[in-house]
């Protein structure tokens, strides 16, 4: 008995010691051990540090540190989205997200001239863009615009600048405003005049399917202040501007084919807009786009013009206005045997390539040359019905009749309608895209028939 208390005491005193050695031990580790750092910690990993004394060590942990982070955020540019861009202050680690909200900006071109184009020399133009500098293209242009030729006016069947020289205009026309009014703006007037190097612009304003005459107050307004706006940016592009009043008797109000059913609301109309314009020399008055049916004669389009013509000349005296006829516009005959009894008249011919045998080259250069002043305010190289593939050979003939008259034309249409007669392929965000990428190819083969008939190519 006495023995196994013996061992007892024994053991209790050597677990006594144990522990107190133990305590000992762990006082050593802060005042006596050597420590030594065998991996530092980094942000993201533990680092661990090494106790020794004599033969005896051990290792513990030192926890990970954690990213100290900064988060910056990067603009979007031209092409791309913008970026939140977390890095850590520490380690230097980089966490890139991108930012959806922030999205691409989109390019916005400028043009500047590099070489200019005096009096009809070839200039050189750079299209580039301002924001990030990159280079779109270099082109020959050559200014032929109001700054060149200024005011307008007729002489005999010509039309003449200042100085009585013949003067051709090219340009293109707008779709329905009421449809295609968004295409009236200054970015993507001025990039269509700058891909085609044109001089003419001409405002669309249909009379009927669902148009000025025949939509509510608010959307007449708005369509007004679309054609005014119109002519206020060509003006500013250093352009001529044709605000065409657009009868055509298309859709269901099949009266609209005579330019005397809206006679009333075009009166209203001219007064208004020669009033608001009277300080504007470049703009040209179309007073009926194209009469037609087989009741629709040349003595009610005359009667309906003179009727028209005296509102706009109270206001803008000088003016040209630019007459319809029979026909959807295809008559010159008629007016040729009675025309107009006003100054600075011009007769408008449409005609459209695919369909020949309705309109030929010959009304065009006998009316012209018994001295009537024509002016193609619409064409097309397809089918009348605006559709349909494009009749090259035809087209080509028709240009070489007009050029070599100094014949002016303009075409149909700046929209990205799903019809050949719409020159654009698709609708883009900023609607300035006229690059050859973007046109089908009645755009295409209309800025290459110009630019070879001003010396361009
Ligand atoms: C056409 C448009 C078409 C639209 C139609 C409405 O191309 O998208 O649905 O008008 O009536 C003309 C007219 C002109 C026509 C064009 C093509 O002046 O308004 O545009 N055309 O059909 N005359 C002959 C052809």
């Amino acid at each position: 008995m006495i023995k196994l208390r013996k061992i007892l005491f024994i053991l209790l005193l050597c677990f006594s010691i144990v522990l107190v050695g133990c305590e000992f031990n762990t006082e050593e580790d802060y005042h006596n051990w050597d420590s030594e750092i065998v991996k530092e910690a980094t942000c993201t990993e533990d680092g661990i540090i090494r106790y020794t004394k004599g033969s005896e060590s051990h290792e513990d942990a030192i926890p990970a540190l954690g990213h100290v982070s900064v988060t910056d955020s990067i603009p979007a540019t031209c092409t791309e989205y913008g970026k939140d861009i977390t890095k850590c202050d520490r380690c230097g680690e980089i966490i890139t997200s991108k930012n959806n909200a922030n999205k691409p900006t989109g390019h916005h071109f400028v043009t500047e001239i590099i070489q200019e184009s005096v009096n009809g020399s070839i200039g050189i133009k750079k299209r580039y863009c301002e924001e990030c500098e990159m280079v779109d293209s270099e082109y020959k242009y050559v200014n032929n615009g109001y700054s060149r030729y200024g005011k307008l006016h007729v002489e005999g069947a010509n039309l003449v600048d200042k100085d009585n020289n013949p003067v051709q205009l090219i340009g293109l026309s707008t779709h329905g405003l009421h449809w295609y009014g968004e295409y009236v703006n200054e970015a993507s007037l001025a990039a269509a005049k700058e891909a085609f190097n044109i001089n003419v612009f001409r405002f669309s304003l249909y009379t009927s399917e669902n148009g000025y005459c025949e939509c509510s107050a608010t959307e007449k307004e708005r369509l007004y202040q679309l054609v005014l706006s119109g002519v206020k940016i060509a003006t500013k592009l250093d352009m001529y501007a044709i605000v065409d009043w657009h009868m055509l008797g298309g859709g269901k109000n099949k009266d609209d084919r005579n330019p005397q059913y809206y006679q009333e609301e075009a009166k209203e109309f001219f007064d208004r807009i020669t009033k608001d314009l009277a300080d504007y020399d470049n703009v040209f008055y179309e007073i009926m786009n194209e009469p037609n049916g087989s009741k629709v004669t040349w003595a009610i389009c005359k009667a309906y013009a003179e009727e028209i013509i005296p509102i706009i000349r109270a206001n803008c005296p000088d003016a040209i206005v630019l007459c319809g006829n029979p026909n959807y516009s295809s008559d010159l005959s008629s007016p040729r045997r009675n025309p107009l009894s006003f100054d600075n008249i011009m007769y408008t011919f449409h005609f459209y390539a695919g369909d020949e045998d309705m309109q030929s080259t010959t009304e065009v250069t006998k009316a012209y040359s018994a001295g009537l002043p024509i002016f193609i305010t619409e064409h097309g190289g397809m089918d009348a019905d605006g559709d349909g593939a494009i009749d090259y050979d035809s087209i080509a003939r028709w240009y070489s009749a007009l050029d070599a008259r100094n014949i002016s034309y303009v075409a149909w249409n700046i929209s990205h309608k799903n019809e050949s007669s719409g020159i654009l392929s698709s609708k883009k965000a900023n609607l300035d895209d006229f690059s050859n990428d973007n046109l089908k190819a009645w755009g295409k083969y209309y800025k290459a028939h110009i630019k070879e008939r001003l010396g361009l190519k």
